[in-house]
């Protein structure tokens, strides 16, 4: 990773658009940029100044286009930037590209500019990887969470631990560092209290993270039961869309089927499986399988029972597949169903399944009753109340890991404080948290961790 180079990318998607970027950053922008712009001299231009003129390669005019200047330090990158602002056409962007390499840029690597910013102190890691996850946000809820850590949320979330830490440490090493009666001794009280109560800190800091996983990940529900229960209709109900093929044969469905939508601006993935059963049919034993996969992966379940016929073995068979995970039962074909006999239908529903949680609703897939509140009771399920910004922070397995890391640290400080272990066992634990919480927002982070994170993005962001 070179910091003297220029690079260049073009930073809009592939494909045709009204405009199209390309982005160049490094000490030479700005030269590069006035060899192919003919306009004003852009490398006389003042900060955060636009320019319009025409791109040449030599004599040829490439595009009309206009010119944004960012002086160092007031850049994205931190560098001298010049973002060229040409016609949305990718021949136009390639050449204007290629012209740029020619004229001494190095093309940019995927997340270069970004990892620039972060290596130029312009935004911490954590920040950096909420770039790519702002981009990705496809619900309301993953946009406001991916804003918030590109505010550095999680930077101020673990500065205060931080800082504690720093403090103890202090203590605990001019204890080692000097002869005994110089600094008054360190009670073990003094240490333990804070230590647990950082603990305590960190641990509230990863529930509220857990807490908050599904709004940034969003929910993945299955739909499964028994052939014939309605799933596939009850699937294409809550898609507004003909997507899955309903018939009344039993056995319809064999293969799982997925489409995304959002729910009260949470990201949801609805998941069609096999109707659950006993069969000697090749194909459908494997869509079975598949189902109870499905099943094991999601967080949630609809399992979709006939409500208008009698519960049978397949019924069971269904309900004993997903037991042991969060279920919402769905009472389909309700429109079948006298007004009178629906109180004695859930009952008996709720008798006949083996289902911990008696989490009923009365749907009917064709004329749409219930499934408002099936859609509120999955979302609440998993919310608890609470909205996203309350919980404002998620932590992605990286993160996760920093964190877990300075969780076991510090239970190890704590336990040695409390057992009267040496200082020095401290101290060493101490430092390990200490560490863990730096790696958090990318302090010292090793260029490994860097390559990793970076390579999740593509090139030009
Ligand atoms: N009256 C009524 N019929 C329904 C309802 N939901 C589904 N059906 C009918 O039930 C039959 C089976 O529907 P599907 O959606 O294919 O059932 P499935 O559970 O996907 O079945 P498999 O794919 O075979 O496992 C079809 O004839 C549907 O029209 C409902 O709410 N009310
Ligand atoms: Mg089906």
């Amino acid at each position: 990773m070179n910091l003297d180079d220029t690079i260049a990318a073009v930073a809009t998607p592939a494909g045709s658009g009204g405009l199209g970027v390309v982005r160049l950053s490094g000490p030479a922008a700005l030269t590069i940029a006035a060899r192919l712009f003919r306009g004003e001299p852009l490398d006389q231009a003042a900060t955060h100044s636009l320019h319009h003129g025409t791109l040449r390669d030599g004599n040829i005019i490439l595009d009309d286009a206009v010119a944004a200047v960012f002086r160092s330090p007031r850049s994205y990158t931190g560098e001298d930037v010049v973002e060229l602002s040409c016609h949305g056409g990718s021949h136009i962007l390639r050449g204007v590209l290629e012209t740029c390499l020619r004229a001494g840029a190095r093309l940019a690597d995927p997340g270069e500019f970004t990892r620039r910013a972060f290596l130029n102190g312009k935004m911490d890691l954590a920040q950096a990887e909420s770039v790519a996850d702002l981009i990705a946000a496809r619900s309301d809820s993953q946009h406001r969470l991916a804003l918030n850590m590109l505010r550095g949320e999680l930077g101020r979330a673990v500065q205060p631990a931080r800082e504690t830490l720093l403090h103890l440490l202090a203590h605990v090493e001019a204890n080692l560092d000097f002869v005994e009666d110089e600094v008054p001794a360190l009670t073990r009280a003094h240490l333990l209290e804070p230590l647990r109560n950082l603990w305590h800190d960190l641990t509230e800091l990863k529930e509220r993270s857990e807490r908050g996983r599904f709004w940034r990940d969003g929910l993945r529900i299955a739909i499964a039961g028994r052939p014939n229960a309605g799933k596939s209709s009850l699937f294409n109900a809550l898609l507004k869309s003909e997507r899955a093929i309903v018939t009344d044969q039993p056995g319809t469905t064999r293969d799982t089927l997925e489409e995304s939508l959002s729910w009260d601006s949470m990201a949801v993935t609805l998941v069609d499986t096999a109707g659950l059963r006993d069969t000697d049919d090749a194909v459908e034993r494997e869509g079975t399988a598949r189902a109870r996969q499905t099943v094991a992966n999601a967080d949630l379940i609809f399992l979709v029972v006939d409500a208008s016929a009698p519960p049978v073995r397949d019924d069971r068979l269904a309900a004993d597949a997903v037991q042991d995970r969060p279920v919402i039962l769905a009472l389909n074909k309700m429109d079948r169903i006298p007004l009178k006999d629906r109180n004695a239908v859930e009952e008996k529903w709720n008798g006949f399944l083996p289902l911990k949680s008696a989490n009923a609703v009365a749907v009917s897939a064709i004329t749409g009753e219930g499934l408002d509140i099936l859609r509120q009771k999955a979302v609440d399920s998993v919310r608890g109340g609470r909205e996203p910004s309350e919980s404002g922070l998620v932590f992605n397995a990286r993160q996760e890991q920093r964190l877990n890391e300075a969780l076991c640290a510090l239970g190890r400080a704590r336990e040695g404080a409390e057992t009267g272990v040496p200082d020095e066992s401290v101290a060493v634990d101490l430092h390990g948290a200490l560490n863990a919480l730096n790696a958090l927002t990318g302090r010292g982070a090793p260029e490994e961790v860097l390559d990793a994170v970076f390579s999740r993005f593509c090139v030009g962001k």
